[in-house]
């Protein structure tokens, strides 16, 4: 097999590789973030959802594994935002992309202006689309109050910075986001957040599987697939030019890497595979899409990014 470029960038970051870690995932403590940093084909590092104070998150169980994916209602357990923005700032082996989430707008203010005010020059990621927090809805769904939180962001705001984007599932939807977003001066948009509120039955107990809001949670893994590839497509088809993608869910396979980058994804990023495989997927998954872009005659993600065609 010849040797393939698997290089990408975002805002002018460089990253080794187009595959990161979904925000939550493998990333919430010291310990967990050195792994990710020691992490062969893992081309950067996103942090769990820092929030401005820290959280428990919800009950237990929060997590649950299904064949076909899992449900999860974790309700942004993290250690608070200063260990991250310290972490990130630390960071040395690879490229950091900073989440952080916000109970409210307020919340997000007093965050990103901490991080505008800190040394920290590299991207962050406004997640804009928890489904999982109680008795708050996820802000994406609310165009008005997206445009009227970023208007608040951009006024003081000038480093690199993307958000994190709940699933649309009407074409109408994709546009107004679309026209929302475009407005403003983002680096990228990160495509999708579990599929929230979903619920999985237990017929055997006759129960739900997670304790908090009754059982609801946000589904990912291989059975959001579909979603996921709609999502990536449908707004790199309505984006300015200059805001990235970073595709994120469903993966399983290198081919499914292989899907999120031929609808425009310019990164990709895995989440429930890797809590069922360990962090070798990306050994796996890297060698997957290097076969296929082997068989294809592709040297580099450009040759095949955002060219899916259409019957
Ligand atoms: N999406 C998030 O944004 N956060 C987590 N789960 C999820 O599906 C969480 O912490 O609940």
């Amino acid at each position: 097999m010849t040797e393939k470029n698997l290089k990408t960038e975002l805002a002018n970051v460089a990253f080794d590789s187009p595959l990161l870690n979904a925000s939550g995932i493998h990333c919430q403590t010291a310990d967990e973030l050195a792994d990710l940093a020691a992490t062969a084909n893992l081309g950067g590092i996103v942090t769990k959802s820092a929030t401005l104070l820290p959280r428990q998150g919800n009950e237990n169980p929060r997590y649950y594994d299904l064949a076909y994916g899992s449900i999860n209602s974790m309700g942004l357990p993290n250690l608070g935002y200063p260990f991250y923005l310290d972490y990130v700032q630390k960071e040395e082996a690879k490229p950091t992309i900073l989440s952080v989430a916000g109970l409210s707008a307020d919340d997000v203010i007093e965050v990103l202006r901490d991080v505008q005010n800190s040394d920290y020059q590299g991207l962050t990621e406004l997640n804009l689309s928890c489904p999982n927090v109680i008795g708050k809805p996820q802000t994406a769904y609310d165009f008005v109050a997206t445009r009227k939180v970023l208007e608040r962001v951009f006024e003081f705001f000038t480093k690199p910075i993307g958000v994190k984007l709940p699933p649309y599932f009407d074409l109408v939807h994709f546009d107004q986001i679309a026209a929302v977003l475009n407005d403003f001066p983002l680096t990228h948009v990160n495509t999708v957040n579990s599929v929230g509120n979903g619920l999985v039955v237990d017929i055997e107990k006759e129960q739900v599987v997670t304790k908090a809001k009754g059982g609801f949670g946000g589904l990912g893994g291989a059975m959001i697939l579909p979603t996921a590839l709609a999502n990536v497509r449908a707004l790199r088809q309505r984006l300015n030019d200059s805001i990235a993608i970073i595709g994120t869910g469903g993966v399983t396979t290198g081919a499914d890497v292989f899907a999120h980058i031929l609808c425009g994804a310019d990164m990709v990023s895995v989440g429930t595979q890797v809590i069922k495989e360990g962090l070798e997927v990306y050994d796996r998954l890297t060698q997957e899409l290097q076969e296929i872009m082997d068989e294809k005659g592709y040297t580099s993600l450009a040759d095949f990014r955002g060219k899916l065609q259409e019957l």
